[in-house]
């Protein structure tokens, strides 16, 4: 049972730790891929954990969900089929339901207990998959993308972290289920899979923490797209509060910076959306300067 303050520590951020104060414990339990927790915090609303790593909390998740779903969608003329990778939680599927345009989404996620948990515990999030348009599979998402035979306009990588930290107290770490999402044969298996002129959005990870993973990925990325590009949102639960978003798109035209669907850029307030809008889009891929040299390094 969780009491106190709960505090994510793992060797993929060594030396720091955030934390949040648990005001009850709702779920702790060992599923075949995962350790799932899910506390209830005093002031960030219910919080899920996997292997250690905050996966969202309620106050803040729109930071994440929103900016992985309309950053490529947004960017796309006409994104009418959709792929989600991961997401178990409903966040992504819930936000890419709002797109006007989409008619039909997929859905691949490895671990089932994570649905059934989000579904019956965090509603917020759970909505997300109460919807016909969407088809839900279990699965690895690598090994989904090469048997399936259909085609996307938009595939979502909604991933947790490729590596996880060992048990309570152990020093070893070992690989998470999401491994196979972050290496570079996902990204040509997603290539395959996209429709002509198809886009897609990665969680990318942390630009202080995880320059090198993010710049070998880009590396790859533009060895086999034409258009590449890398934004990042600020979400104060993820690790040094914020996260990156790697995107690529099969036509050459495609300019991310400049989204092709904008929403009621004059009055946003009126949007169903708490986070997302034109301009923190175009905001979200003006780099620092210490990310601009690396990612001109590639
Ligand atoms: N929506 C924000 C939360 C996530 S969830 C990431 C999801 O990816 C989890 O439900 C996990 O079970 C799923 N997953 C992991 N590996 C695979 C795989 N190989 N195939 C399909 N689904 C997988 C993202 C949090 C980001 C955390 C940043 N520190």
């Amino acid at each position: 049972q969780l009491t106190g303050w709960y505090t994510e520590r793992s060797p993929m951020w060594p030396g720091q730790a955030f934390s949040l104060q648990v005001e009850e414990s709702i779920l702790q339990k060992k599923t075949k891929f995962q350790k799932l927790e899910i506390f209830q915090s005093t002031h960030y609303g219910k919080v899920m954990v996997l292997d250690g790593a905050i996966q969202f909390s309620e106050k803040d998740e729109s930071s994440y969900q929103e900016m992985i779903t309309f950053l490529p969608l947004n960017s796309h003329p006409n994104p009418r089929r959709v792929l989600i990778i991961g997401g178990g939680d409903g966040g992504v599927a819930r936000e890419t339901m709002k797109h006007p345009l989409v008619e039909k989404v997929v859905q691949c996620e490895i671990d089932a207990e994570v649905i059934e948990a989000c579904k019956k515990y965090v509603p917020s999030m759970g909505c997300g998959f109460d919807n016909p348009k969407l088809t839900l599979l279990t699965g690895d998402g690598s090994e989904f993308l090469e048997k399936t035979e259909d085609k996307f306009d938009v595939i979502i990588t909604d991933a947790s972290d490729p590596v996880v930290a060992a048990d309570e107290g152990g020093s070893e770490t070992k690989d998470g289920p999401a491994v196979s999402l972050f290496n570079e044969d996902y990204y040509t298996r997603m290539k395959e899979k996209l429709a002509p002129g198809g886009i897609l959005c990665c969680q990318g990870e942390n630009m202080w923490l995880h320059a090198s993973l993010i710049c070998r990925l880009l590396k790859k990325c533009k060895s086999i797209f034409p258009v590449v590009d890398y934004a990042y949102t600020c979400t104060p639960t993820y690790p040094s509060g914020q996260i990156g978003f790697i995107l690529c798109s099969k036509n050459p035209e495609t300019n991310f910076k400049d989204p092709i669907t904008v929403w009621g850029e004059a009055d946003a307030d009126d949007l169903p959306l708490k986070y997302y809008n034109a301009d923190i889009h175009r905001a979200s891929f003006v780099m620092p300067s210490f990310m601009r040299k690396a990612l001109k390094q590639i």
